[in-house]
C-alpha cells in the first residue's frame, strides 16, 4: 500500500519550505523522524537524496526520496488519502486555484521577504517591505474572491513567510516528532 513505510524528513528548523511539510505531517498525524541538516555541510544522505537541487526539505518514504516542498505536500495527500485533512481540494478547478496561490506565495511573497532580510540599506529595506506588503495585499484581496472560493489550505500551508535566513544551521540534531 502506498502509505506503508517509515518517514524521515531532512530539514532545517527555520525553513518555511520545511515547516510547510511538518505542518501537513502533523495535521495528518503521520509519525516521522526529523533530521536537522547543516546546510553549510550537507549530509551525504541529503546529497544522495536530492542530487539535483541539494535543498531541504527531502521526505524519505521507506527510503525513497521525494523532493521539493510543493511536490512533497501533494505526495503526502496522494499516499495517505485516508488521512484527513486533505491539503488540496478534490475539485480539479479548485486544485488549480490552490496551486496558483501556492506558487504565488513561493514566487512573490518569499522573494519580497528575502529582500527584507538581506537588503543592506534602510532605503532598500523600505522598498522590500513595500513589495512584501503589496504581495500580501494581493494575496489577501484576490485569493478570497478567486473563482473556486477562499484561499486553499495549500496556499495557507505554504503561506508562512519565514525563511531559511541562514545558510547554515548548527549540527545535525535528530529528533522524533
Ligand atoms: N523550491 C524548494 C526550495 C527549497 C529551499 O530553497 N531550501 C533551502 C532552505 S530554506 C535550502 O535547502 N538551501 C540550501 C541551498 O540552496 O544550498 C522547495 O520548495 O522545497
Amino acid at each position: 500500500m502506498a502509505g506503508d513505510g517509515e518517514l524521515k524528513l531532512l530539514g532545517m528548523w527555520t525553513s518555511a519550505f520545511v515547516l510547510r511539510v511538518r505542518f501537513v505531517l502533523n495535521l495528518k498525524s503521520l509519525p516521522y523522524e526529523f533530521v536537522e541538516e547543516n546546510l553549510g555541510d550537507k549530509s551525504d544522505l541529503l546529497l544522495a537524496s536530492n542530487p539535483v537541487n541539494k535543498t531541504v526539505p527531502v521526505l524519505l518514504h521507506a527510503g525513497r526520496p521525494v523532493n521539493e516542498s510543493q511536490v512533497i505536500l501533494q505526495y503526502i495527500d496522494e499516499a495517505w488519502p485516508d488521512r484527513p485533512p486533505a491539503v488540496l481540494p478534490s475539485d480539479p478547478y479548485e486544485r488549480a486555484v490552490a496551486r496558483f496561490w501556492a506558487a504565488y506565495v513561493d514566487d512573490k511573497v518569499r522573494l519580497a521577504w528575502l529582500g527584507i532580510l538581506f537588503r543592506r540599506t534602510e532605503e532598500e529595506r523600505a522598498a522590500a517591505v513595500a513589495q512584501a506588503d503589496a504581495a500580501l495585499e494581493t494575496l489577501r484581496a484576490r485569493s478570497g474572491s478567486a473563482p473556486g472560493g477562499s484561499p486553499s489550505s495549500a496556499a495557507t500551508a505554504s503561506g508562512s513567510s519565514t525563511s531559511c535566513s541562514a545558510a547554515t544551521s548548527g549540527g545535525s540534531r535528530r529528533s522524533r516528532s
